[in-house]
Parts: C-alpha cells; structure tokens; sequence
C-alpha cells in the first residue's frame, strides 16, 4: 500500500472533519435563508440542516484540497450535493416510495409538512443546487473558471437523472417482491448511491484546478468508497440485527434481496471491504501525503463507521 502512510497516520482527522462540518453547515443556513413563502423554506431547511454526516460535501472539499484548491472555491458544490442528498431522502420517505416515519432521527418532511410540500420542498432544493454552484462558484474569494463550473453542473445532473440517482431508485422499486441478483444489486448501489458520491468528488477536483488525470483517480477513489459505504452498511445491517434480534433477519426475509454477506458470507464481505479500502488508498498514492491525509481517513472512516 501507499508509502505515505506514516506521514497520513499523523494526520488529525477528527479536528479535520469538526472544522469542515461546522464550515459546511454553516454555508448550507446561509444558502437557505427563510424567506417567503415561509413554510416552503422551513421545510427545505427542516431536512437540510437536520443533521447527518455530510459525507458528500466533505468529500467535495477534501478532493478540492488534493489537487491543491481551496476549501472555499468547493463550498458552493459541497453545498449542492447535500442538497441533492436531502431532497432524495425526502421524496424517498414520501408514502408512495418508502413511507417512513422517521429520517435522522425525527418525523419525514412529508410527516410535518405534508406531503404536497414534501414534494415541492425537494423540488425546490434540486434547482437550488444548481442555481447555487452557477452562482456562487464564480464568486467564490478562489473564483472558478466559467468553463470548470459548466463541467461541475455537467456532472451534478448526470449523477441526479436518467443514468444516475433516479436510475438506481427506479430499479429499486421495480425489484420490490422480487428476486434479486449481484448484477441488479450492484446496479441499485451503484446508480442511488454511488453516482452522487462520485460526483461530490469528481466535481471537487474540477472546481479545485485537477488536471484530466487527477479528476479521473479521484473518481476511481470515489467508486471504490461509494462500493465500501454499502458493502458496510450491508455488514452492519447483519452485525446489528443480533442486538435487536429478529426484527433484520424478518426484513431480510420477506424482501429477498441480495446483500454482500448473504452473497459472500459475513467474513467474505469483510474481505471485500478490505479490498475496496486498498484500492481506494492505491488511487491517493501518487499525490502529497499531506493533501491525501483527509481522503484516506475519508475512506478509512467509511469502512469503520457504526451506523
Ligand atoms: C434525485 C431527482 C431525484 C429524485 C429522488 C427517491 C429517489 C429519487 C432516490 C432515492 C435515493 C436514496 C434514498 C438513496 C440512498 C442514499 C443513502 C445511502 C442514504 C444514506 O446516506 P447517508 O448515510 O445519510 O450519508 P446521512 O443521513 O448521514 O446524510
């Protein structure tokens, strides 16, 4: 693996990780301002600044950084893949998708708001996303060239529509009841999941002055920890159901879908995990330690995290 390692172990990633999330939801309260109409804004930002890891934005960032950008020419992107994010687990909780309750911890948008706000609350933050990185990107204190934030709102969309976020939710609802194998399974993972991931890195790099060459490793690092985050969740999905015995392995049961340890057993899916860690730390290997540090941790921490 990587000959940078003892310079990255070094690396406070947990200080890291605390500065860049307060950055990013403070620039998220600001790009949401409650406005009229006003239960329009409080529902775009009852989900938005509810919480969560912030995943995509850090990932943003930290690529920004690799190539050498600044954290404040990725902020308006950062920003912008958290919205895409949240309007997905909006219309994803709604009741003719998958109906929940709860999201981070609190009632669904559609719970507090209704469901015809719900759905325009997600409408509204999908163009906000765009408008924000057409906007503010050129304005930001590290002014992005006009042609790399075309490319950046290029990317977004792909990772959004027809052959992105919106493709894998398709094929997931229309595998509900049945039978489903690695190939649909890896299909879902990749398109609802992945894309986006991809993008909030890919676009951080474009947005941080990567070369073609730098962009193209990011986003090979990008899939590997897209791949990770589910091959985890899958184990945890596992791990966690003897604690709250029954309730996982029925789930399991009446949905028959194929996750990574039922395919390849629980050590089998550790061992993939491994595998997908190094790779993605094999794509850091050729860049400064330093700059590298946040996204090996990034990865690192994907793979150890608990919920
Ligand atoms: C995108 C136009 C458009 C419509 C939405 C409903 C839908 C289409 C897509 C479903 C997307 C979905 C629910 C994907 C799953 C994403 C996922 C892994 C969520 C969990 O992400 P975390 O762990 O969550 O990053 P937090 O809460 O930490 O942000």
């Amino acid at each position: 693996s990587s000959p940078n390692l003892g310079q990255v172990d070094n690396f406070d990633f947990h200080g890291y990780m605390a500065t860049k999330l307060s950055h990013v939801n403070e620039a998220l309260n600001l790009a949401v301002p409650l406005r009229h109409p006003t239960k329009l804004h409080q529902a775009m930002r009852y989900s938005l600044l509810a919480g969560g890891k912030r995943v995509r934005p850090l990932l943003a960032i930290a690529s920004c950084e690799l190539v050498g950008g600044h954290e404040s020419a990725a902020m308006p992107v950062a920003c912008a893949t958290e919205m895409i994010h949240t309007m997905s687990l909006i219309h994803d909780d709604l009741p003719c998708m998958d109906n929940d309750d709860l999201r981070r911890g609190i009632p669904t948008n559609h719970k507090v708001y209704g469901e015809d706000i719900a759905i325009l609350a997600g409408d509204a933050l999908l163009s906000l996303s765009f408008e924000h990185v057409a906007v503010c990107s050129a304005a930001a204190a590290a002014a992005v060239p006009p042609e790399r934030v075309v490319q950046v709102l290029a990317e977004l969309a792909a990772g959004v529509g027809p052959a992105g976020i919106v493709a894998g939710q398709v094929v997931d609802v229309e595998s509900e009841g049945k039978e489903v194998d690695v190939g649909m399974l890896e299909f879902i993972h990749v398109h609802k999941t992945g894309k986006l991931l991809e993008a909030a890195a890919v676009c951080g790099a474009v947005v941080g002055g990567g070369d073609s060459a730098a962009v193209e490793k990011v986003r090979r690092y990008a899939r590997c920890v897209g791949l990770l985050f589910q091959v985890v969740d899958d184990i945890l999905d596992v791990t966690s159901s003897s604690e709250v015995l029954g309730k996982t392995a029925a789930k399991d049961l009446v949905s028959r879908k194929a996750t990574y340890p039922k395919l390849m057993g629980l050590d089998g899916a550790k061992e993939f995990a491994k595998t997908l860690m190094a790779e993605a730390e094999d794509e850091l290997s050729g860049f400064p330690a330093q700059r590298a540090a946040p996204l090996y941790h990034l990865a690192r921490y994907v793979a150890r995290r608990e919920n």
